[in-house]
């Protein structure tokens, strides 16, 4: 164990039944078939490979999925750098102990440099472990209030012809709003045509990171059909440009990749890259930050809305508690699980009705289990501590 872990020491609340000992951990990959490939401008997911983390402490188990991918190419997190941070440095660090709030436990983590998604994985888990301790809902625990949030599609790259039809579909399902994936060459025209065919709906873009300064044209062009806001064109580490073509722009432009922390949003909001803010709990290195970002947000007038990284019911869950806070005034990615899955690994269906999705469960915590059976049979490494 590297010499700054045995250095970190938390305060314990040791004795007075305070906080929840964290006993054991098991570390998983699963692999969950896609029922349609998604395309975005930076790859194609077939299948989506998910790390799950359960906690377990007091005869209850706390859980949390992360959103790092096999390879860098959402940002620069990786499932097999994340397993190996997590079984090395994170989970020796908290085992065999008693942490009092998610705070205490972020004493632990915060010090490493980045790998968020890592963190967040102990962080979230630890969250709904807590919650179940205190038997009360995650959302209760965050601040959040109401049993339903606003939900829209986020449509992955496909002929003009089928993300018609896929408009279409999402539109009368009654989803809040429509995403489109972009790219070079994929854009302009695929725009006009949903727009041509659905003037008032609530039409997003998303070029993850694609785009560069010699795309301005593109970018002026989507900005006369009325999007809600231009996600992420820019460059993943990015702000300063971000500013240059937000200035020229009358539509929002809304940061994903680029914000990682609430100082990220800070500084991007002052200056002027961003009016919109997507924020990714799994990104951000759990709900500490998350809600601090949501915080900074209002502060500067600036709506949010809940992304989504095509989680199982785990991941989904914690993003519903995550979107019933008063500022994520904007629909979220949290979409039906059966969109994305012919089956999820939990027991509880996750699917929106009239572009709401009710907060899971009526008990403790994320409020949603796993389902075993269908869990072992997707497992493809297994590991525990
Ligand atoms: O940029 O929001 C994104 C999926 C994978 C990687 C990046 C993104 C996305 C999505 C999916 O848009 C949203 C969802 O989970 O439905
Ligand atoms: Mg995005």
């Amino acid at each position: 164990m590297p010499e700054k872990i045995a250095s970190l020491n938390v305060q314990h609340k040791m004795g007075d039944g305070a906080g929840v000992l964290i006993e054991s951990a098991e570390l998983r990959i699963i692999e969950l078939p896609l029922i349609t490939p998604f395309v975005i401008s930076t790859g194609t997911m077939t299948g989506k490979t998910i790390p799950l983390l359960v906690l377990k402490g007091e005869g209850l188990q706390g859980i949390a999925e992360g959103v790092m991918d096999p390879f860098p190419d959402y940002l620069e997190e990786t499932i097999p750098g994340a397993m190996a941070f997590l079984r090395e440095v994170l989970l020796p660090s908290i085992i065999g102990k008693r942490f009092g709030s998610p705070y205490e436990l972020d004493a632990v983590l915060s010090p490493w440099r980045g790998n968020r998604m890592a963190k967040a994985m102990v962080e979230m888990a630890f969250w709904d472990l807590w919650a179940k301790s205190l038997n009360v809902p995650l959302k209760v625990l965050l601040g959040g209030t109401g049993d339903h949030v606003d939900v829209g599609v986020s449509l992955g790259i496909a002929s003009i012809e089928t993300t018609l039809e896929r408009v279409d579909e999402a539109v009368a399902q009654g989803y809040k709003r429509t995403k489109l994936k972009i790219r070079q060459g994929h854009d302009v025209k695929l725009v006009e045509a949903v727009r041509k065919r659905h003037p008032d709906i609530k039409l997003t873009v998303d070029a993850n990171t694609v785009y560069g300064l010699s795309d301005l044209p593109v970018m002026l062009a989507l900005d006369d059909f009325a999007l809600d806001y231009i996600e992420q064109p820019l460059a993943f580490d990015d702000i300063h440009d971000h500013a240059k073509v937000q200035a020229m722009l009358r539509t929002a432009i809304c940061l994903d990749e680029s914000i990682r922390s609430a100082v990220d949003a800070r500084k991007a909001l002052e200056a002027g890259a961003a009016r919109v803010i997507n924020i990714k709990v799994g990104r951000v290195g759990g709900f500490i930050e998350a809600r601090a970002i949501h915080d900074v947000c209002a502060a500067f007038d600036a709506p949010v809305w809940c992304g989504g990284m095509l989680e199982s019911g785990i991941g989904r869950a914690h993003n519903i508690h995550l979107a019933t806070l008063k500022n994520f005034s904007k629909p979220g990615d949290i979409s039906s699980a059966s969109r994305y899955f012919q089956r999820d690994i939990v027991n509880e269906p996750l699917e929106a009705v009239n572009g709401e999705m009710a907060v899971p469960g009526n008990g403790a915590g994320i409020g949603v289990t796993l389902d075993y059976d269908y869990l072992d049979t997707v497992t493809q490494h297994w590991e525990s501590t």
